[in-house]
């Protein structure tokens, strides 16, 4: 039922992913109050990667824990200018016979060490610049989008080895849609397929616009408790933790998709969760320092970039509407009204609207271009304009406004419309795309169990499933509202203008 539905969906978005309570076990953690330098939090496995029992580690304070050479690195990463919300590798020593990382996060009152064996001691910075430098420079004379994400999911499939590497943007409902994939292997091709909103819910993707990556190891390995120093310890936030342990929802979501680890990155853009480039490996697969430190430092760069293009797209189609706007601010300044918006002019900033129609009505005469609604309805969309604001707009007015789908004819789906005085009017239309979407496996929500114990489950099948819907338009954009109110200020003025003259005449 909707309800349960409802119910599945809260309980999805009430998972505290952020303070787990384990951790992922390619590595081992310890939280260290920032005040008293005692270990508050140890997970179970210390013994095994470090060959310090955690029961004997807990309140204990960090010096009398470990090494005197490795304490001193990790108290100093505690003081300014190292402490890092992120986790930052500190130091890499030889304990308990093997070679370990050592990094540390912020955790509220607490610090994050976690320690990582590695095959050797690597000179990991050095190593990330030069790769880096190599990356950026692959992009330098990039100037779209769509290079832009082929070439970083091969770049990134070389660097880190991953099977299948994505490049995943989130439509403004939530959705998402694989628009590049790199792929070898035995996985099963994305590209183009599309990803329902509740496969990440909200908290995760919290953690996401914070963070600039997060991997999983090893889908199949079993996670490892938290032992908490004292029984009230509030739990360890493990946002920026490497190793914080996986949702069992999500373990299950990618088994389903025949992912043994994950590995994926975070696209901020103007402070927005844009997407991610996700990437899969049909085995265990952990990324090493070298390729965190270069993956880091590239999704900024990638992000960045991604800016500057959007933007320039932007400011493009605001200059070509500019261009029409001082064409039109010119003609208004002429005698004649009635002839303000030529033909010419209409088609113009037709295409500047990017709308497949529009018409000018004003005081009965009729100027029109494209696909618009047949002349005798015209009259009806004047009538709407008696009960709407100055200026209305839809991009789905089968659904909005059923009493207009008449009026319009089924052909056009989208409108702009803008009402300069009670018997004239400019409007936009566009036509009803069949928007046909591919995605991954039928996105029809599963639920188990009932009431407040409904559980949404993870789709048990990728496989492409279509879907096509009628009765919408592209969306109408914060660039296109702002042609419209332009024109609008520009008609009123020009007929107030005209009223004033006509007046003075008279007199
Ligand atoms: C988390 N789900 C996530 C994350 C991604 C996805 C990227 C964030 C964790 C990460 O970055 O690894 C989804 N991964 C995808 C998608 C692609 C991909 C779409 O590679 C496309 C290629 N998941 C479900 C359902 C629920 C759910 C039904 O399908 C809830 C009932 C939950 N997803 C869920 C949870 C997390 C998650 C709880 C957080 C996992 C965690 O961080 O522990």
């Amino acid at each position: 039922s909707a309800g349960d539905i409802d119910a599945a969906l809260a309980n999805c978005a009430s998972e505290p992913v952020h303070i787990p309570s384990f951790i992922q076990g390619n590595g081992a953690i310890v939280a260290v109050d920032n005040e008293t330098l005692t270990l508050t939090h140890a997970s179970a496995n210390l013994e095994q990667i470090t060959g310090v029992p955690h029961a004997t580690a807990l309140n204990q304070s960090i010096y009398d824990v470990f090494p005197e050479g490795l304490r001193h690195d990790l108290v100093n990463s505690l003081l300014p200018p190292f402490l890092m919300q992120e986790t930052r590798p500190v130091d890499s020593f030889e304990l308990n016979g093997r070679t370990l990382i050592a990094g540390a996060s912020a955790a509220g009152p607490a610090t994050i060490f976690e320690f990582e064996p590695i095959e050797s001691m690597q000179v990991v910075t050095g190593k990330a610049v030069h790769q880096l430098a190599f990356l950026t420079s692959q992009l330098q004379n990039v100037d779209n989008t769509a290079t832009l994400f082929e070439k970083s999911v091969r770049l990134l499939q070389v660097l880190t080895g991953f099977d299948r590497v994505m490049v995943y943007e989130f439509d403004g409902d939530g959705n998402g849609k694989i628009q590049a994939e790199a792929l070898t292997g035995p996985l099963e091709p994305y590209l183009g397929l599309n990803f329902p909103a509740w496969d990440i819910p909200q908290q995760a993707r919290d953690i996401m616009r914070k963070t600039p990556f997060r991997y999983i190891a090893d889908v199949l390995s079993p996670s490892v408790p938290i032992h908490a120093g004292n029984d009230d310890a509030a739990p360890l936030d493990m946002t920026f933790s490497h190793l914080r342990g996986v949702s069992p929802v999500h373990i299950r979501y990618l088994e389903n998709m025949g992912s043994g680890a994950s590995f994926t990155l975070n696209v901020v853009v103007s402070g927005q969760l844009w997407g991610m480039i996700s990437m899969h490996h049909p085995t265990a697969r952990v990324p090493d320092q070298t390729v965190r430190e270069v993956c880091r430092n590239f999704v900024r760069f990638f992000g960045l970039t991604l800016d500057t293009m959007l933007q320039r797209e932007r400011l493009t189609r605001l200059y070509e509407a500019d261009t029409v706007r001082r064409e039109l601010t010119e003609s208004a300044a002429g005698e004649e009204t009635e002839t303000l918006l030529s033909k010419q002019l209409l088609t113009r900033l037709c295409d500047a609207m990017r709308a497949d129609g529009a018409v000018l009505v004003k005081e009965g005469s009729v100027q029109s271009h494209g696909l618009v609604p047949p002349p005798d309805r015209l009259e009806q969309l004047m009538q709407f304009g008696v009960s709407c604001p100055d200026t209305f707009h839809t991009s789905a007015l089968g659904a909005d406004n059923p009493e207009l789908v008449d009026m319009v004819g089924d052909e056009i789906a989208g409108l702009h419309i803008t009402f300069m005085a009670e018997n004239s009017f400019v409007a936009f239309f566009r036509r009803d795309r069949e928007l046909v979407t591919k995605w991954a496996g039928a996105p029809q929500k599963t639920i188990e169990g009932q009431g407040a114990d409904a559980r949404l489950q993870p789709r048990g099948s990728f496989a492409e499933y279509k879907e096509t819907v009628r009765g919408s338009s592209i969306p109408w954009t914060a660039e296109e509202h702002q042609i419209a109110g332009e024109v609008w200020s520009i008609l009123v003025s020009a007929e107030r203008e005209a009223l004033i003259k006509k007046t003075t005449r008279q007199q």
